[in-house]
């Protein structure tokens, strides 16, 4: 979900260089579980006109050090899935024991957005949601729909900071190191937040920026997620700055396949050659940099059992500086950025 609440940035300086993605010497992943099928680091450079996806670098924890982090990923605007942050064992992180690490009784903020597909119609979207409505929940009540198939029936979402419950406080030591590992630091609003994204299988967050640099961090089952470079945004189909319309951080051009509707929407020729797509599993934390758009749905993991399954992940957004996000927006959104948001860079 895009950040919306951050203060005024003044800029400084001389206007940022466009940034150019690349990967060629960051120390991959050769650990046993990291896929074998990955491409070598040529391949990733970008390529206009690649048939399919490009892949996401995985890099572990253990080999990054901040100046490496901040040259190669944030100062490039490059995605990368970072691995070796978690034990092996994810159990308390499944349905049945994670819930209670919740605060049984706290309000949730439940969205309902319908099992058509609705939150992947931006064409039938109105006022500032993809969502139909939004329900208060508790989270004993919303575990039990996620076990009864409710949820992922008509396309239940929860988003929540739960830093403050047993779940957050068991999460802060592994962000705390993911900080120390890249470099990356609080943002001066929201601080140490842990973002809760939490469904059924099969819900999709449409297309999207945030304008702060983002780590995922995926709990239980997995998530797809299909990524553009920072650069692509304006060919993306931005919804219009509207006080009472949607965000100016999500896409018209949510939910599409391949081949993309270039009729409606012409900019994906530029941009659809250059998205990547990554499969995130359990344990890992993918990086998404400031103004990278990213649709990213949940699915069960292969590895669990035939039981109910949720799709838990959290997120943090970090500072960021402005200057990685001023090229990249269009006209109207800038100036928005610039009046309420740059400051809370
Ligand atoms: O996991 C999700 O459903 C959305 C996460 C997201 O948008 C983010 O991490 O920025």
């Amino acid at each position: 979900m895009a950040a919306t609440r951050f203060v005024r940035f003044s800029f400084t300086g001389s206007p940022f260089e466009a940034r150019e993605s690349f990967y060629t010497d960051l120390p991959r992943d050769t650990s046993p579980s990291a896929p074998s099928a990955s491409p070598p680091p040529e391949h990733l450079l970008p390529t206009p006109r690649a048939a399919s996806p490009r892949a996401v670098a995985r890099v572990r924890v253990d080999k990054l050090t901040p100046a490496l982090f901040q040259e190669r990923c944030v100062g490039t605007g490059t995605p990368v899935v970072i691995t070796g942050l978690f034990e092996k064992d994810m159990s308390c992180w499944e349905l049945a024991n994670f819930w209670p690490l919740l605060d049984e009784e706290a309000p949730l903020q439940c969205r309902i957005h319908g099992g058509d597909r609705f939150a992947l119609s931006p064409e039938r979207w109105s006022g500032r949601s993809h969502a139909r409505r939004v329900v208060t929940t508790s989270s004993r009540r919303y575990a039990e729909t996620i076990a009864s198939g409710v949820a992922q029936r008509d396309d239940l979402y929860v988003q929540s900071d739960i830093a403050r419950t047993r779940a957050g406080k068991l999460l802060q030591p592994r962000l705390e190191r993911l900080a120390r590992a890249t470099g990356l630091r609080l943002h001066q609003q929201y601080g140490p937040i842990v973002n809760m994204w939490w469904g059924g299988c099969g819900h999709t967050e449409p297309l999207h920026i945030d304008v702060t640099d983002g780590t995922l961090l995926q709990l239980c089952g997995q998530k797809h997620v299909v990524l553009y470079p920072p650069c692509c945004w304006k060919s993306l189909a931005p919804f219009p700055v509207d006080p009472g319309g949607m965000s100016w951080a999500f896409s018209r051009a949510a939910g599409q396949t391949d081949p993309p509707d270039l009729v409606r929407f012409p900019g994906l020729a530029e941009a659809w050659p250059l998205r990547q797509e990554v499969l995130l599993r359990e344990g890992e934390v993918l990086f998404i940099p400031a103004c990278c758009a990213h649709e990213i749905r949940g699915e069960r993991s292969s590895l669990s059992s035939s039981g109910p399954q949720h799709v838990l992940s959290v997120n943090r957004f970090w500072r960021t500086s402005p200057y990685l996000v001023h090229p990249h927006l269009p006209e109207d959104a800038l100036a928005a950025y610039e009046k309420c948001l740059a400051f809370y860079s």
